[in-house]
Formats: C-alpha cells, sequence, structure tokens
C-alpha cells in the first residue's frame, strides 16, 4: 500500500496522532508475534503474571524481524522527515497486556515525563506502536487524546486516573501502526477479551536527548547492521568525550 509522508504528518500536527493501516501484512504481524510469545514464555515472571501486563525489552537483539520493523522504510522516512534525519531510536520493545488487565495513568511520552516547563515548541520525539494484533474497545486499544499535543503540559493530578469523554481508543487490525507526538496524552486501556494483547512501541527521537534504553549497547549484537540500524541505534549520534587542552 502506498502511504503519504506528508498527509501522515499533517494529521499528527493536527489531531497528535495517526493512525496507518496495512504497514505490513497481517501475516507478517503474525510472524512477529508468533516471536515474541516465545520470549514471553521465556521471560514471564511471577510479577508479570500479577501485573497481568508483560514488556520485553532489548527486542532488537532478540530476533531479526525486530530489527526490520525498527528499521521500516515508511516509519524511517516518517520520523526523519518529523524530526530530521539524524534520527535516533530511543527505546524499542514489546507491551503485552493479558485478559484482566486494568489501565494505566494519561500520561505523555518520552521525554515530556521529565521535560521542565515551558515545554519547547519544536519537535523532541515521537511515539511508534505496532499492532500485532487486532486492537479493538475491548481488548484495551490504547486511549488517547486528540490535540493533547498543544497543551504543552502533563495531564493534570484530577484526570490521570479515569477515562475522559473526549479521548479516542485506538482500533485496527494488525499490521496497522499509530504514529504520534511524543507529548500526546494516551493511556493503555483495560483488556476485557479472553486473548492477549500486544503492540511493539518504538520511540523515536533528537539524536542530543539521553535515549531511554542503551542502543548503542545493543547494536554490538546485531550481525551486518544496514547503515540506517546503525544510525537509529546511536552509532552516528555525538558521544561525549574529554575536551583536550591543547
Ligand atoms: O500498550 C499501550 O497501549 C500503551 C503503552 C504505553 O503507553 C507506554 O508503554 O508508554
Ligand atoms: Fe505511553
Amino acid at each position: 500500500m502506498q502511504h503519504d509522508v506528508d498527509r501522515i504528518i499533517a494529521e499528527m500536527e493536527e489531531r497528535s496522532y495517526c493512525i496507518i493501516p496495512s504497514v505490513i501484512s497481517p501475516e507478517k504481524a503474525d510472524e512477529a508475534r508468533a516471536i515474541l510469545e516465545g520470549l514471553l514464555e521465556a521471560e514471564a515472571t511471577d510479577a508479570s503474571r500479577a501485573a497481568k501486563t508483560q514488556r520485553v525489552g532489548g527486542i532488537a537483539v532478540k530476533h531479526p524481524i525486530f530489527v526490520e520493523l525498527m528499521a521500516h522504510p515508511l516509519i524511517v522516512a516518517i520520523w526523519k522527515k518529523y524530526l530530521d534525519e539524524d534520527v535516533v531510536c530511543s527505546t524499542w520493545t514489546a507491551n503485552t497486556s493479558y485478559p484482566g488487565f486494568g489501565t494505566y495513568k494519561w500520561h505523555p511520552d518520552f521525554p515530556y515525563q521529565w521535560l521542565n516547563y515551558p515545554w519547547p515548541k519544536s519537535r523532541i520525539s515521537g511515539q511508534t506502536i505496532w499492532l500485532l494484533d487486532d486492537f479493538s474497545e475491548e481488548n484495551g486499544g490504547t486511549g488517547i487524546m486528540p490535540g493533547s499535543h498543544r497543551k504543552g503540559q502533563r495531564p493534570p493530578a484530577n484526570m490521570i486516573a479515569k477515562w475522559h469523554p473526549d479521548g479516542e481508543i485506538l482500533t485496527g487490525l494488525r499490521g496497522s501502526v499509530m504514529v504520534y507526538h511524543g507529548a500526546t496524552w494516551h493511556t493503555a486501556r483495560p483488556n476485557n477479551s479472553d486473548k492477549p494483547r500486544s503492540a511493539l512501541l518504538g520511540m523515536y527521537t533528537r539524536p542530543c536527548y539521553i535515549t531511554q534504553e542503551d542502543m548503542l549497547a545493543q547494536l554490538r549484537f546485531i550481525a551486518k547492521p544496514s547503515d540506517i540500524v546503525q544510525q537509529l541505534m546511536g552509532a552516528k549520534r555525538f558521544q561525549p568525550g574529554i575536551v583536550a587542552n591543547r
């Protein structure tokens, strides 16, 4: 399917987020989910079982399919245009909610949980949610507040714990991707279905921000990384050194 990067960015600017259908086929999403299921089983703990939610980190080193999706040409084209050519990946993980999972609180993503006010107007980060299952209102499609990236602040304490009538729910077929401005208020929703609901989450950022995961450490374990994989994982970004007294 042909996707229009300018239109996707215009929608993100206007509404905070854009859902892009069929970035990969349902079969490819099934392939990624089957690989993730193996990792979920191997890494499950008493804590993850009790929380009914499980995060798998460091996925780039765990299977080549995740390297491929992190550097998917459409996603890279969107973030290069939105954040600039030298974009890097801040974190690349999987998030699964199991039947009976409750909710998260409304929040913006990296780095807006830490940024002091007033927030810069320039673009700092963007989140990418890959649907590995079909998302519905029943199984906990992510809740998003349209236009919230323009509020310039974190959601107020009196709203974060409950659903808001202006919220919209991310639904779509597996293989779809949602992109949103990093400051967008969003929340994970309850999984009231009888099956797990899995997503991949890729945060992309300007290279002058400290990334959430040590991507460079992961890059060392990737055989023959392409140019863009090296860039996304930080091989080309400025590394602090010691100023020599010449
Ligand atoms: O899995 C989801 O629906 C959202 C997860 C999320 O907001 C996060 O991990 O920051
Ligand atoms: Fe989030």
